[in-house]
């Protein structure tokens, strides 16, 4: 590993000999009386570059498996390692793949070998440094629609979503309204400061913390869990006051860090230090071509309306995507009365170069549709989602597969082998258990019952144990129960009360808890 990073500090500073000696930060001083915090912070995350000198001068291997995601590896994959060629490419990116341990033995060094207290942030000081004072969720306003944020920071936009289906097919159920031109972590500094001066304090790398959240049960002296603020790229923006904790060894390629200097001390620039930020704007500047291609993504198509002619034909029509040579990419979710096709969205057309299609469906069947615009670059996020078609009507005495709803919200289709199922999870944006809000997720089912009165339910349904489930017809209460919880799916029975009448059945999911179910059925009794 030595010999890689070798390699890099002689590409990074044009010097032949392996570079040993520290770059100290660019510090920028961060005071609160109220607290007392008098401190000077990092204005960037730690660089590879940075991080270079401490592996030169300590032999610290970089050696371990790491969480790593980028064009080519992805975490479940279990093939990342620390010293991943890529990772170390661009001596100006943050370093990553170092851990909570990695990050305070630099700090250590950085301290030792220049004679000043630098070490980690506590929570306190990076809270207050990344809400630079104000008490918004972010640091710049409260940005609800998350459209503002890829101004600020870079975090899972636009370009991450495009970056992802180009390279590992897949999408994340969310990404904010707005385009960073960034898909993997990128350049530090690319983005506007906060108030205080800092960049990328909510995005591009998450950063490691001395602070402690979980201590060691048996030695409460030893850190189990150490604090990982922010957001990075990979997640949706969070609002600066909402974190997450990770082992000391976790390697990952999403978590960086920074360093604070333990003194208000003004400092001197050092050559090195002008050295790093001389070739960090060149840096920048490259980095800024690559961001400007990912920024001339096509738009999110808008306006898609479907409508439902003679023979079962569905007209889709939509406004637009601005920008050369964009052509359209269909999706559809079927629900076909043979049940041999999926809900899931697949594509059924691409390089469509007109705003409009048109579309088959078989007798009694119903389907959804999405747009999206492609062009060279990649694809853009979805559009808004139109049905239409028949939705089947279930009964009493009837078994009714989950994946026969006709409306949803906040649920995933999952598809295995022959079995469709529902995935009942309010946790669309991937927050860590701790800081996951609620959200309400529910599916609803057209339903007509003729009488009222006592009747059994029963679901095949996986998921974790206590997730809460609820059964209602409107705002009537039909069930509720909270689940025993199993790997496997398993039948679940309960008594329920029926009201007569043809308000649909909704199943919605009461806690934070998931659930997947398979099927369901209402017995009389
Ligand atoms: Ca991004
Ligand atoms: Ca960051």
């Amino acid at each position: 590993m030595k010999k890689l990073f070798t390699t890099l500090a002689i590409l990074g500073t044009s010097s032949v000999w392996a570079n040993t000696s520290p770059i100290e930060p660019v510090l920028v001083p961060i005071i609160d009386k109220a607290q007392n915090i008098n401190i000077q912070m990092s204005k960037y995350e730690v660089t590879v570059e940075e991080f270079t000198r401490f592996v030169n001068a300590t032999n610290y291997e970089m050696s371990g498996k790491c969480h790593l995601f980028n064009a080519k590896h992805l975490p479940a994959d279990g093939t990342g390692k620390a010293n991943d060629a890529d990772l170390l490419a661009n001596p100006f990116r943050p370093v990553v793949c170092v851990g909570p341990l990695g990050a305070i033995e630099y700090a250590q060094w950085l301290a030792k070998t220049t004679g000043k207290p630098y070490r980690l942030p506590e929570y306190n000081e990076w809270l207050y440094a990344s809400s630079a004072g104000k008490s918004s969720r972010f640091s710049f306003g409260e940005d609800l629609n998350y459209s503002e944020m890829c101004d600020y920071e870079n975090i899972e936009d636009a370009a991450n979503s495009a970056g992802l289906k180009q390279h590992h097919n897949y999408r994340n159920r969310l990404s904010a309204n707005c385009n960073d031109g960034a898909i993997y972590h990128t350049v530090v500094g690319m983005y506007r400061p906060n108030g205080f001066g800092l960049h990328d304090m909510m995005g591009n790398v998450r950063e490691f913390l001395q602070s402690c959240d979980v201590f060691n049960k048996k030695d409460p002296t030893l850190c189990q869990k150490y604090v990982l603020a922010g957001s990075g790229w990979h997640w949706m923006p969070r609002p600066t006051n909402v974190f997450d904790n990770m082992g000391g060894n976790f390697l990952g390629s999403i978590e960086g860090f920074r360093v604070i200097l333990d003194s208000s001390k003004k400092q001197s620039t050092s050559a090195q230090t002008q050295t790093f930020v001389e070739q960090l704007m060149l840096a920048q500047q490259q980095a800024k071509i690559e961001h400007d291609r990912l920024k001339s993504l096509p738009a999110t198509p808008t306006g898609l309306h479907a409508k439902l002619g003679k023979s079962n034909q569905v007209s889709l029509n939509w406004l637009p995507s601005t920008g050369e040579n964009v052509s359209y990419s269909i999706y559809r979710s079927y629900l076909d009365p043979s049940k041999k096709t999926t809900r899931k969205m697949n594509k059924i057309a691409e390089g469509i170069k007109t705003s409009h299609y048109v579309d088959h469906l078989a007798r009694g069947s119903a389907a959804s549709y999405q747009v999206y615009a492609d062009n060279v670059i990649g694809q853009s996020q979805a559009s808004n989602e139109v049905s239409v078609g028949q939705y089947p009507v279930f009964q009493v005495d009837e078994r009714i597969q989950a994946e026969f709803y006709n409306q949803y919200r906040n649920t995933k289709i999952i598809a295995k082998e022959q079995r469709q199922s529902v995935l009942f999870d309010g946790n669309a944006g991937d927050n860590m258990p701790k800081q996951r809000p609620f959200v309400p997720s529910w599916l609803t089912y057209k339903f007509n019952s003729e009488n009222a009165g006592q009747a059994m339910l029963t679901m095949n349904i996986r998921g974790q144990k206590g997730a809460l489930v609820e059964f209602w017809q409107g705002n009537h209460l039909v069930a509720k129960t909270a689940i025993k919880g199993s790997k496997h799916y398993a039948e679940h029975s309960i008594p329920a009360q029926l009201m007569a009448g043809d308000e649909p059945i909704q199943i919605r999911a009461a806690n934070k808890r998931y659930f997947v179910l398979d099927w369901f059925e209402l017995r009389s009794q």
